[in-house]
């Protein structure tokens, strides 16, 4: 059998659209990932005057969501920060709203800067507060507001590629700037992330029931697993948020975690085949990745694509946030890690 023959065989079915899977397989299953985008450094304080300047442009309300994506360097123009996920960092100023919608993605908020912002959600306000951990799931009424008296910055985490890939977005703007709220602040917290639960209760919802996971409770938590004993060698002291009420991750499609690194503690080589976006709460350090060192600064984001080796080192005591969709690849049976040697 001649290429030329073959060739020609090729281009007889092709009007027929059909294409021969023989030359496409390894490609198409090969023998592992090739990691997709670079791995990157958005540095805060450099990005910091761009975000502010953004308010001098456009408001809340006009902007509907007053963002700058944080785009993948390989990926231009594709809003992706990973293959399967969207960062942009929000800015709200004083006196502003942005207005209620509901959208099939599921959001989470990390609180970068600032005080007196809220976040209504589903019915419940709630104050956010430099770290804390806010939920936006799939379908449910939000807005936001600045009741302080500065800007407030967070760091938005969706899963914007992953509802394209499977063409299921839809979106819907509510008829009022504001949603209505119907339950005290503090009303999921106490029902749901104290350790109890009102009896009878069965959730409805493929999210944690809890919609603010507060930084004052997570860095105690985190303090005191540093006197229990050593940090893993591989991930440090790496926490997963949970929903309560049945120990699984909070969110349905974005796997959200945060750890600490003791002074002076270097992880060894870790690769896993979710890409994963990281932000600074806390310290300093550097994420080596590629043969590239990335410095940790906080309130810096750092992307590492999936399937590429990092090593995390600390200066001080470090804390990073990270999320990527591990939860979804979890569940459909593919996700991969491999905790390496030196
Ligand atoms: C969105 O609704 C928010 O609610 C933030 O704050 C970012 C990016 C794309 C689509 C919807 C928000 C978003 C978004």
């Amino acid at each position: 059998m001649s290429e030329q023959t073959r060739a020609a065989y090729y281009d007889r079915i092709a009007p027929q659209h059909l294409a021969p899977l023989w030359t496409r397989l390894k490609s198409l299953v090969p023998v592992e990932p090739t990691p997709v985008g670079v791995a990157h450094r958005w540095g805060y304080d450099a990005l910091r005057p761009a975000v502010l300047e953004s308010a001098e442009h456009i408001s809340a309300r006009e902007a509907e969501r007053r963002v700058l994506i944080l785009e993948n360097p390989a990926l231009t123009g594709s809003s992706q920060i990973t293959q399967t996920l969207y960062a942009g960092l929000q800015l709200i100023m004083p006196g502003e709203v942005a207005p209620a919608h509901r959208h099939t993605q599921s959001a989470l908020r990390f609180i970068v800067e600032g005080h007196g912002a809220y976040t209504a959600v589903d019915g419940e306000k709630t104050l956010m507060e430099p770290g804390d951990f806010v939920i936006t799931p799939s379908w449910t009424w939000h807005h936001h507001g600045n009741e302080g008296a500065g800007p407030m910055v967070w760091l938005d985490g969706l899963d914007i590629p992953i509802c394209a890939f499977f063409n299921s977005t839809f979106r819907e703007d509510h008829a009022e700037e504001e949603a209505a709220v119907h339950r005290p602040v503090g009303d999921a917290l106490a029902r749901y992330g104290s350790g109890l639960l009102p009896v009878g209760w069965r959730n409805g919802s493929l999210n944690s029931p809890v919609f603010n996971y507060p930084y004052a409770r997570t860095r105690e938590a985190l303090q005191a697993l540093t006197r229990a004993g050593a940090p893993d060698a591989h991930t440090g002291h790496l926490m997963r948020y949970i929903n309560p009420t049945d120990g699984g991750w909070a969110m349905p499609t974005i796997a959200t975690m945060i750890r600490l690194l003791p002074a002076g503690f270097a992880t060894l080589p870790y690769r896993s085949t979710d890409g994963t976006v990281f932000t600074v709460v806390e310290g300093h350090g550097e994420l080596r990745v590629g043969g590239q060192s990335l410095a940790l600064t906080p309130r810096d984001i750092v992307v590492v694509p999936g399937w590429m080796a990092y090593t995390l080192h600390a200066a001080d005591d470090l804390v990073l946030f990270s999320y990527s969709d591990r939860v979804a690849q979890e569940k459909l049976g593919f996700f991969r890690e491999q905790r390496l040697a030196a």
